[in-house]
């Protein structure tokens, strides 16, 4: 590194001091916490997405500021590769050791180290870099954003791109588009979605089986204001958008996919009265995560289609599609699920004949397991995931199908896979490409949301969440089914679970939020919640509690 850039690193480096006892890791999505803390992050995290351009060969990389799920004065932020997927998670800890470097200098050492490692030239030999730059309508996004962008610029030769208030997913998208060489905008984006969805709408045999409104909850976030411009385009889609966040709504209190799915109850503007049996979704904060839900009577408790249910749904038109092309197209199709997936979907995707793998929590890691397929699923039971289809699979059904008369079944199920592996966001789950495919395959079926909630009765479960002095205390096996540490927990976790019919729990530390999460499901609502409450116990008196 010579000293230009040297000096250009310390100056915009004391610009942004680390705050006293900061220790942050990237965790399951990135670096989170609350947002007064977070500028030295997000310009370091700015320099590290420079330095990923210039080692990919000037390839775009994005960098998204958002705390998706959290409470509102969180923030955060995580980097895109190229491909639009996650950042690799071998530079994960280059990103640990920069956030947390006590000073410029050492900062600087640390990079100019890493450079070294990792061959990465600067300036004039280097070539160019490009970031873009996307952020949710948290207000602390706006500031974070200009310390990004300072970031980016102070490695020689690299510039940022703000791309505005966008949802995860779109600027995944983008840069995916981008990179690709593929139209990347955000107009581009929606164009796809809805040239893809009325494909698939007038793929279906009837032409549309009637089907009711739909009401979205938008988490009072990006979502909803997003669906709100892409209604603008699609004619065959009744939705009515609550919860925009501009009726004064806060985002993700009370309302949003990860409230609804671990308190399941409706959210703020849902009525017991007005809404009974009415389809409905909820995003979260930064639109990457999906679940429905339907209210039955006169209490708030509703019932839920989480993202094993919607996981179950696509499965099963995958399959209906590929069983049709029997014979002529021969494929690999997996699905990825966690320990959160409820016991009763597994069962239900295995009864369907799928080979179901298991990963650990943080869609990079199902992303990754999913790429093993020719059509792999992916869904976290939270609502976050998506169905990749490999490239030489889409181009083998493309190819198959010159073959195929023209409105024959196969040529048409063929039509339908090849359209939804558009739709599908291919570089991250996105709850705006999820909700059309749910719709568009319920009109398919002709089925009410009711109706698809029958396909399997979840086992009752309860998640808790308990706050200790130091969570990183929990380690757990590669697919966090199991504690090792700390020593005799698991044993005594084992204990409780005895207890119980269909009995099943575990433990591990968020990768979001401070806290220990538990899991528990039991054949009664009762039984679920009392073996969560013991495993939280268990957790307070191994931790400590605060
Ligand atoms: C993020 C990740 C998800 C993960 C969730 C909860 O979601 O993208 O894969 O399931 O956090 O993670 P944890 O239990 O470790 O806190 P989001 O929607 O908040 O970005």
């Amino acid at each position: 590194m010579d000293e230009t850039q040297i000096a250009s690193l310390l100056k915009s480096s004391s610009l942004f001091p680390i705050p006293q006892s900061l220790k942050l890791s990237y965790g399951t999505a990135g670096f989170r916490g609350d947002a007064t803390l977070l500028p030295s992050t997000v310009h370091r995290v700015g320099i590290l997405s420079s330095l990923r351009s210039l080692k990919l060969n000037s390839s775009t990389i994005g960098l998204m500021i958002t705390a998706s799920h959290n409470k509102l004065s969180d923030n955060g932020v995580k980097v895109s590769d190229p491909s639009g997927e996650m950042l690799s998670q071998d530079w994960e800890p280059f990103a640990d050791q920069i956030a947390n470097a006590s000073s410029p200098q050492k900062l600087v050492t640390l990079i100019n180290d890493f450079m070294k490692k990792e061959e990465i030239l600067i300036g004039g030999e280097g070539g160019r870099g490009e970031v873009w730059l996307g952020r949710d309508s948290r207000p602390s996004g706006e500031s974070l954003i200009k310390a990004a962008e300072i970031g980016v610029s102070s490695v020689l030769g690299c510039v940022a791109v703000d791309k505005g208030v966008l949802t995860t997913p779109e600027l995944h998208w983008m840069v995916r588009a981008k990179n690709k060489g593929l139209k990347d905008t955000e107009k581009d984006y929606f164009e796809n979605l809805t040239t893809s969805f009325k494909c698939l709408i007038d793929l279906i045999p009837s032409n549309g089986n009637k089907i009711s409104k739909l009401v979205l909850d938008g988490a009072n976030g990006v979502g909803g204001v997003k669906m709100e411009e892409l209604r603008g385009y699609l004619s065959n889609l009744d939705i009515e958008i609550r919860n925009t966040g501009r009726d004064g709504g806060v985002l993700n209190e009370s309302v949003g996919a990860d409230f609804v799915q671990k308190e399941k109850v409706l959210p703020l503007g849902f009525g017991v009265k007005d809404d009974v049996g009415v389809r409905c979704v909820s995003f979260d904060g930064d639109a990457d995560r999906l679940v429905y839900f339907y209210v039955t009577s006169g209490d708030n408790k509703i019932e839920l289609l989480d993202g094993d249910k919607i996981l179950s749904l696509f499965a099963l038109f995958i399959k209906e599609q590929l069983n049709t092309l029997e014979g002529k197209v021969l494929s690999r199709v997996g699905v990825v699920q966690t320990a959160y997936a409820n016991g009763a979907s597994t069962d239900y995707l295995k009864g369907l004949g799928l080979d179901v793998v298991f990963a650990k929590t943080g869609v990079k890691h199902l992303h990754e397991r999913a790429t093993e397929f020719d059509v792999g699923i992916y869904f976290e039971a939270n609502g976050h995931g998506t169905i990749l289809f490999s490239e030489g699979f889409v181009s083998l059904l493309v190819e198959k199908q010159k073959e195929m008369s023209e409105g024959s079944d196969e040529y048409n199920a063929v039509s339908r896979l090849v359209a939804v592996s558009n739709l599908i966001n291919q570089a991250v789950g996105d709850a705006i490409s999820g909700l059309l495919l749910v719709e568009v395959i319920l009109r398919h079926m002709g089925w009410s949301v009711q109706k698809w909630n029958e396909l399997y009765k979840d086992l009752p479960s309860r998640q808790v969440k308990v706050e200790v002095p130091d969570r990183t205390a929990v380690v757990t096996t590669s697919e966090e089914t199991e504690a090792l540490k700390p020593l005799g927990i698991q044993e005594a976790i084992n204990g409780e679970i005895e207890k119980y019919q269909r009995g099943r729990a575990f433990i591990r530390p968020s990768g979001t939020e401070d806290v220990v999460r538990v899991y528990a499901e039991a054949s009664t609502q009762e039984d679920a919640d009392s073996l969560a409450s013991s495993v939280a116990q268990l957790v307070k008196s191994f931790l400590g509690s605060i």
